[in-house]
């Protein structure tokens, strides 16, 4: 068999000529992105906001920075995670998952938090290899998050986290055992990954951590060979999930399936890649929390969380200075909302719980709404939420807690059945809506 024909071969050696700068979003966005970055940098200088090390992995991977800001927020962090993770695991004589004196032993592993203070670690400048007890810890973690579930075939935490761990370790060059690996790759092959009907962020983080084992040759060939075609296919399903209006998943998970594409390279080739980064600029506004913004900003910069391994430190302009967030718009005026608490899981008394017309300010949230629900009648409603750095989480309503290790959470919903794509404290319901509390199973 011949060689094939001159612009053949070009088209198909075309993306390894092809410089990484065409997988940047247009130069066009770079005033928008930039303020976007500088928003974040604002909220990280903010010293009542816990430090969440997936906003210092963002201001890592951005093009622009602030070496004190970053060096100040890193330090908050080794503060934040030295203390219950600085030590040896052993001869502690620590019962399960009870990392922290204060903790509860039913409390459970913190797969995924060590996971991304581990890849700060790495992210940082220069970076810096981890204490041997961290590195336990989370190998440690990913073991009690599969037996902690009781042989179910799932993680306690979730794959999420689960593959959070497995990319944290590659990309510090620690082996995993190969079982472990080939837990995540059963589970996508099987199709388990699924959480409210959107499985694209969960997927997209395995791809990341089986194209980093892959690359970094930490497992047999072949199991290597295995990764490949996975992330392969996980690349393949984002640009099935693709919308028309270039989403893939939701808006927040458009930014993780950005991530597969330019850690697989396939951002030079996959027209699904410029159609995603298209829709993500255009809808900028909706990443309005430090959370939010600290996962749509590693693919705006053109990087994932794979490029954390490779971090140039002395080419990095000192630029970047924290902008403010601007107030809400004051709205004038009230609005009512309907608000629903349902129970459809077997052993629920009865389907609806609560339904009644809650008068609000027209700017009020959902938990304002709750809250002025509470406050209206103290005995007839109820709730608790618990902070986590996407926002408050709503934990327990009308006394009937949802339990992780029932796998059963408060979802939120507006009327008839949409779920909602942002927690209780940043969605702001329209006058006359019904918003459903309803414990569900994921
Ligand atoms: C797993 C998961 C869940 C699980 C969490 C339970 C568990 N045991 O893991 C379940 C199914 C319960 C869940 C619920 C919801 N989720 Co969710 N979830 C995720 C996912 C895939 C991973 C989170 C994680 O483990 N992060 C890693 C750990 C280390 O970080 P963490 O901050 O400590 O994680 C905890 C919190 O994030 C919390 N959590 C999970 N989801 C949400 C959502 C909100 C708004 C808040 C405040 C907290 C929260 O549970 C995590 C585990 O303890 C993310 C995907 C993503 N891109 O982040 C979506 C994600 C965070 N969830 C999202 C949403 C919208 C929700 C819901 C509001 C959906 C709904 N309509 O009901 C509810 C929360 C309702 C409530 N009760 O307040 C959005 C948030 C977008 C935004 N605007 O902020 C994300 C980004 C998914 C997406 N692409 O839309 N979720």
């Amino acid at each position: 068999m011949g060689l094939p024909p001159v612009p053949l071969l070009l088209l198909l050696l075309l993306p390894a000529l092809l410089p990484a700068r065409c997988c940047e979003p247009p130069e066009g966005s770079a005033g928008a992105v930039r303020a976007l970055s500088a928003r974040l940098l604002g909220l990280a200088g903010d010293p009542t906001r816990d430090p969440d090390p997936a906003v210092y992995l963002a201001l890592r991977l951005a093009r622009e920075h602030d070496p004190r800001l970053e060096q100040r927020y890193l330090e908050r962090l080794q503060d934040a995670f030295q203390r219950p993770f600085g030590r040896s695991l052993q001869g502690h004589g620590r019962s399960r998952w009870d990392a922290e004196s204060s903790r509860s032993a039913a409390e459970p592993p913190q797969t995924g938090r060590l996971a991304l203070y581990l890849l700060g670690l790495q992210a940082a400048c220069p970076p810096l290899s981890p204490q041997r007890s961290l590195v336990t810890w989370l190998k440690y973690y990913l073991e009690e998050d599969w037996t902690g579930s009781r042989q179910q075939g799932h993680p306690i935490t979730s794959y999420y986290q689960y593959g959070l761990g497995v990319l944290a370790l590659c990309v510090h060059r620690k082996r995993v055992r190969e079982e472990v690996v080939r837990r995540l790759l059963t589970a996508q092959h099987h199709g388990k990954l699924g959480h409210g009907g959107n499985t694209v962020d969960t997927e997209a983080v395995l791809a990341l951590a089986f194209t980093c084992l892959e690359r970094r040759r930490l497992v047999g060939t072949e199991l290597a060979a295995k990764l490949r075609v996975a992330a392969h296919e996980a690349s393949r399903n984002m640009a099935k999930a693709q919308g028309p209006d270039g989403i893939i998943g939701n808006i927040y998970s458009t930014p993780w399936a950005l991530q597969v594409f330019l850690a697989t390279g396939e951002c030079q080739t996959e027209p699904a890649f410029g159609q995603a980064v298209a829709a993500l600029l255009e809808n900028l506004e909706a990443f309005g929390t430090a959370a939010t913004m600290a996962q749509a900003l590693p693919v705006l910069h053109g990087r994932s969380y794979l490029d954390i391994a490779s971090m140039r430190c002395g080419e990095e302009p000192d630029t970047l200075t924290p902008l403010d967030m601007e107030p809400l718009a004051e709205v004038p005026g009230n609005k009512k909302v309907q608000l629903v608490v349902e129970c459809p899981l077997p052993w629920c008394y009865e389907l609806r719980l609560y339904d009644r017309l809650v008068p609000v300010p027209a700017a009020a949230s959902l938990l304002d709404v709750l809250q002025a629900a509470a406050a209206l009648e103290p005995r007839d409603f109820r709730f608790h939420t618990q902070d986590t750095p996407q926002g408050p989480f709503l934990t327990e309503v009308l006394g009937l807690e949802a339990r992780q290790e029932k796998r059963n959470y408060w979802q939120i919903l507006t009327a008839p059945s949409t779920p909602l794509q942002m927690g209780i404290a940043d969605y702001r319901p329209q006058d006359g809506e019904t918003l459903i509390l309803r414990l569900s199973e994921w």
